[in-house]
């Protein structure tokens, strides 16, 4: 343990082998039983591409600081797998945030809903024509830790050990955006760590990399909670997009799409400004239409009740966002 701790891993327990064991059985609490934890979601996951070959796929995108596979459904009646497409695409993204786990739920409950569906006229056309991509759990290390010992942890960034032993960056900061200017903090303790460098976490590597090399995005969505949001770019600065048409399209999506959640739509900084986050860079670096919602709730942890109508009423405006990734500039033309 002294020769651990000496390469800078943290001592943050000791256990006996039995006791270790019992632990590691701890999930969700009963009552939230209904929440996926990281290896029901990869069942669900390889269950979903299984059923469905003609129109799904299931792939790892990269690893997770601890090592955990980060886990990619695509939606594509064609391609499948790492194949490119020219078809335009869309990205949805769960679990920046560890304790944010009805964003898994919303992200599987969409994939679930489109294969579902995949029948009806509407879904199929999107299914032949698009080319979608569901992320449902970014940050699996800290989704697990957070339930770890049966009862919740509260934690939101990932499970890096720092410099100082404290643990864990902070995802939604560690975007090469401004990175590490107003709204994220040095400090490796606080809870919006932005990290020793831009993209220096595997887990937005991991996302860096998948956007790079996918130049047909059009669209983002990135899960969060809690507030019944619907945010657009800028985050880091509180100045209006510059770009007036670019402008336009985000405020009639982010209309469109809120019509069916009932959340405020409105430009991200005016929640907070705040650096490094997924939309910023996302737009900044690739001109992709991205958003940040924020789940409705008055907890991270608002029960196994609140898992339907999240999902019902995020699926629809997911749907929406679909509708207009062939061409979001339809919108304002
Ligand atoms: O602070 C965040 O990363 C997001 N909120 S959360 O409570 N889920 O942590 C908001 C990101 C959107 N960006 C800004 N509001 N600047
Ligand atoms: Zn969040």
């Amino acid at each position: 343990l002294d020769r651990i701790a000496s390469i800078g891993q943290i001592i943050e327990d000791r256990l006996t082998i039995h006791e270790y064991a019992a632990q590691r059985l701890k999930d969700f609490p009963s009552s939230d039983a209904a929440y996926h934890n990281y290896a029901e979601t990869v069942e669900l996951l390889k269950a979903m591409a299984a059923g469905n070959p003609d129109e799904a796929s299931l792939f790892s995108i990269g690893r997770t600081v601890e090592g955990r596979e980060i886990w990619c459904l695509r939606l594509n009646s064609g391609e499948k797998g790492e194949k490119p497409s020219s078809k335009p695409g869309a990205l949805f993204i769960g679990n920046h945030h560890a304790r944010e786990h009805l964003t898994n739920e919303v992200s599987l409950g969409l994939a679930a809903h489109l294969l579902n569906n995949k029948n009806t006229p509407e879904i199929r056309k999107y299914l032949d024509t698009l080319d979608i991509y569901i992320i449902p759990m970014l940050n699996a290390d800290g989704a697990e830790y957070d339930i770890a010992t049966g009862s919740y942890r509260w934690h939101r960034k990932n499970m890096r050990v720092n410099a100082d032993r404290s643990i864990g960056v902070d995802l939604n900061r560690n975007y090469d955006s401004l990175w590490c200017e107003a709204g994220a903090s040095h400090s490796p303790g606080s809870d919006t760590y932005c990290g020793p460098a831009p993209f220096s976490e595997p887990e937005t590597q991991t996302i860096k990399r998948f956007i790079e090399d996918r130049k047909n995005l059009r669209t983002l969505m990135s899960y969060h909670s809690y507030a019944g949001l619907l945010l657009y770019p800028w985050a880091g600065k509180d100045t209006p997009l510059e770009n007036e048409k670019d402008r336009a399209v985000f405020e009639k999506m982010a209309k469109g799409m809120t019509a069916f959640t009932g959340y405020k739509p409105e430009q991200s900084s005016d929640l907070y400004v705040a650096t490094g986050d997924t939309t910023d860079w996302a737009y900044g670096n690739s001109g992709i239409f991205a958003f940040t919602t924020e789940l409705e709730g008055k907890s991270f942890y608002p029960g196994a009740a609140a898992i339907d109508k999240a999902v019902t009423n995020n699926v629809k405006a997911a749907v929406y966002m679909l509708s207009v990734t062939d061409d979001p500039y339809k919108l304002v033309n």
